[in-house]
């Protein structure tokens, strides 16, 4: 019903972010319009920001191993696939035993075909434009009889969940697969804080391009008339909550219109706009959220250069 009010989804999460009185607040998922996943691309090779080459390597000297511990007929799904460069030492390692076949499941409709293009020659692609659980679903559905389901969910996606929302949201990938198949969650894990300031604050400015994009999106999407000048970005780490909290700081006392949200919001100096939240582990944690949503910790392989996890749940 809300949402019917505006013109879209992205309208009323934005009028809903913007006028909460306590924390203003933006969805991170919108971060990833063209510009956006470009700038997350060149994110991906900063000195500074070690994740994604830590689960590409981890990937790459483990896809073997895990292979080796799910026998029989697979069919893969990705949630979040992006690209899907990260996904090729598997699919290589599965097309040894049998015709890979593979669901990348995204919401960025030119990452997909990217991803298509990366993979089409190792395996056989099936991109669902669709949010992941929507898209799980259907691959589950799809499944022919005798055939095991690998879920993959890389890159620390996870870590954008409140705790409660994560173990809600494996609670829910459970619910819509079976019993035996798998799943391999891709988790940062909690590290010298200087080195994660470094990372989400590189002194090149992709990560601060990477969080004003989102102003510039709601400008050329919903007739906004942020001025990004007038915003920082600002980088904050919670150590009780072990994670990294990405804002947008308003330099000067201000008023923005975002007409297609009908929204005229006030900005104080000072005042932040909270975007991403990027949670970090401990592997006794991972086991845990494993156990709560009906999952065996099955192998947990750890990337020594930049501590990041790669940990495969079985369905139990
Ligand atoms: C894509 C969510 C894993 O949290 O590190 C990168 C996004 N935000 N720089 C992360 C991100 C700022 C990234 N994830």
């Amino acid at each position: 019903m809300f949402a019917a009010a505006f013109e879209n989804q992205f309208a009323a999460d934005v009028h809903c972010g913007l006028t909460r009185m306590d924390q203003k607040t933006l969805p991170c998922r919108y971060f990833y319009d063209d510009l956006g996943s470009a700038l997350f691309e060149a994110i991906t090779t900063l000195p500074e920001y070690g994740l994604t080459r830590a689960d590409a390597r981890v990937l790459q000297a483990h896809a073997g191993e895990l292979m080796d511990l799910l026998p029989g007929e697979l069919i893969v799904a990705e949630l979040g696939s992006g690209t899907g460069i990260k996904t090729r030492p598997i699919l290589e390692q599965l097309g040894k035993r049998q015709t890979a076949i593979y669901y990348p499941i995204d919401v960025s409709g030119s990452a997909l075909a990217k991803c298509a293009l990366e993979l089409g020659g190792r395996a056989s692609v099936f991109p669902l434009e669709m949010n992941y659980l929507e898209g799980l679903r259907t691959v589950s559905e799809r499944r022919a009889t005798g055939q095991t389901l690998l879920t993959l969910f890389l890159g620390s996606t996870i870590g954008n969940f409140e705790p409660d929302s994560a173990s809600d949201f494996l609670y829910a990938v459970r619910q819509s697969i079976c019993s035996g198949d798998a799943l391999l969650l891709g988790t940062d894990m909690v590290k010298p804080v200087e080195h994660l300031i470094a990372a989400y604050d590189d002194p090149t400015g992709v990560n601060a391009a990477f969080n004003l994009n989102l102003l510039g999106r709601i400008n050329r999407e919903l007739h906004g008339n942020f001025d990004l000048r007038r915003f920082e970005h600002l980088i904050r780490y919670a150590p009780d909550a072990q994670r990294i909290e990405m804002h947008l700081r308003s330099r000067v006392d201000q008023t923005v219109r975002v007409k297609k949200a009908r929204l005229v919001v006030d900005f104080a100096m000072g005042e932040t706009i909270w975007t991403e939240s990027c949670h970090k582990f401990h592997p006794e944690q991972i086991c845990e959220m494993a156990r709560t949503a009906g999952f065996h910790l099955e192998a947990q392989w750890v990337d020594q250069e930049w501590p990041f996890a790669e940990s495969l749940l079985v369905a139990v």
